[in-house]
């Protein structure tokens, strides 16, 4: 059976295809295309894998989504079934473009990305919104996502040993964070907000050097699952929080999908108490953790995809709770012939 530190390297491989097909398509202006290809590649890298892997969080339900869609066999494709018996049962969560609108505008930080585990070892989540706040290991056990956003920033800066003037909270750039904004503001703390990809930025809060100290505020459900996961490896903490109501969000009640619906697909989750507070843990319970990720385009912790005559280089983080390396692969993919002139 192969270990975690095998397969990430095999999950490396998939989210670096995933990333150069996306790559090709920046500055295109067209998301949707960005997203399909990236999700191509990244099936037909996925299936290549020495796994019998199940998609937990996709493209979405069997019916909207044609691959990687929840609940998809991957992995094993060139074996036969005498072979495939002996892989390991892998849970998957994907994110082939994690911030489809940022590569269709060249903008930084979008991402490939996936997560991994043992079978159970990823949330199911729903594909709704999720309130977050993510530090990195100094802070862990400093936040309380019911705390006032004040006393957060206050202890996460004295744990880094700074004032709150000093701390930077990335935060994604919308109206429903009015009133979140409005409370980082007053502790005199620095705001980055971000257009799209609270994933990355996710990431961002628990590696130092980064000069981001904590991510707030609501995105994906998704996201914050792979969030975890990543965290795993990084010793850091996410603390979450599933979010549905219209008022929350800042929109109107018939922009959202309505709430029985939602009690009804969390229930067929496995969610049985929607108003549950989610750590890292309960997020990504899996012992055997994999997390990959690739940059589309230039990023706070990853470069984009570069292309040159003979090749392309792409630039990823692999990490495993199973060994403690975290590692920063910059990997070239040699094209041309015999000639091929590899830069250092
Ligand atoms: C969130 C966030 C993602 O899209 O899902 C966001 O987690 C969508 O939020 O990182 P809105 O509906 O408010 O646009 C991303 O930013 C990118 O996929």
């Amino acid at each position: 059976m192969k270990a975690g530190h095998e397969l990430a390297l095999e999950f490396l491989r998939v989210t670096e295809a995933a990333a150069i097909e996306s790559a090709k398509t920046m500055g295109q202006g067209d998301r949707k295309h960005s997203d399909h290809v990236a999700v191509e590649a990244m099936r037909q890298v996925m299936d290549t894998v020495p796994m019998r892997g199940k998609i937990v969080i996709g493209e979405g339900e069997r019916d909207e989504a044609p691959m990687l869609y929840i609940g998809e066999e991957v992995g094993g494709g060139e074996f036969n079934d005498e072979v495939r018996e002996t892989f390991p049962e892998i849970d998957i969560a994907v994110d082939p473009l994690e911030g489809t609108n940022l590569c269709a505008l060249g903008a930084n930080n979008a991402i490939a990305v996936l997560a991994a585990a043992e079978r159970g070892g990823l949330l199911n989540a729903p594909d709704i919104y999720m309130d977050k706040i993510v530090v990195g290991p100094s802070c862990r056990g400093a936040i309380d996502i019911d705390a006032p956003v004040k006393e957060n920033l206050k202890n996460i800066a004295r744990r880094l040993g700074r004032d709150i003037d000093d701390l930077t909270v990335i935060c994604l750039d919308r109206p429903r964070h009015k009133q979140l904004i409005s409370d980082v503001r007053a502790t005199g703390a620095r705001i980055r907000l971000i257009s799209d990809g609270d994933l990355s930025a996710g990431i961002s809060a628990a590696v130092a050097g980064t000069n981001i100290h904590a991510l707030m505020g609501i995105g994906g459900a998704p996201e914050g699952v792979i969030t975890a996961a990543a965290l795993k490896c990084l010793n850091g903490e996410i603390q979450a929080r599933l979010v549905f109501e219209a008022e929350k969000l800042g929109v109107d009640a018939s922009k959202v999908p309505n709430k029985e619906k939602v009690m009804e697909r969390m229930r067929s989750m496995g969610i049985s108490d929607p108003n549950k507070v989610y750590d890292t843990n309960d997020l990504a319970p899996g012992k055997k953790i994999v997390f990959a990720a690739t940059g589309v385009t230039d990023g706070a912790l990853l470069r984009g995809v570069r292309f040159f005559g003979a090749g392309k280089r792409t630039h990823s983080l692999v990490m495993t709770t199973d060994s403690k390396n975290i590692r920063f692969v910059d990997t070239v993919h040699v094209e041309g012939g015999p000639d091929a002139v590899i830069r250092f």
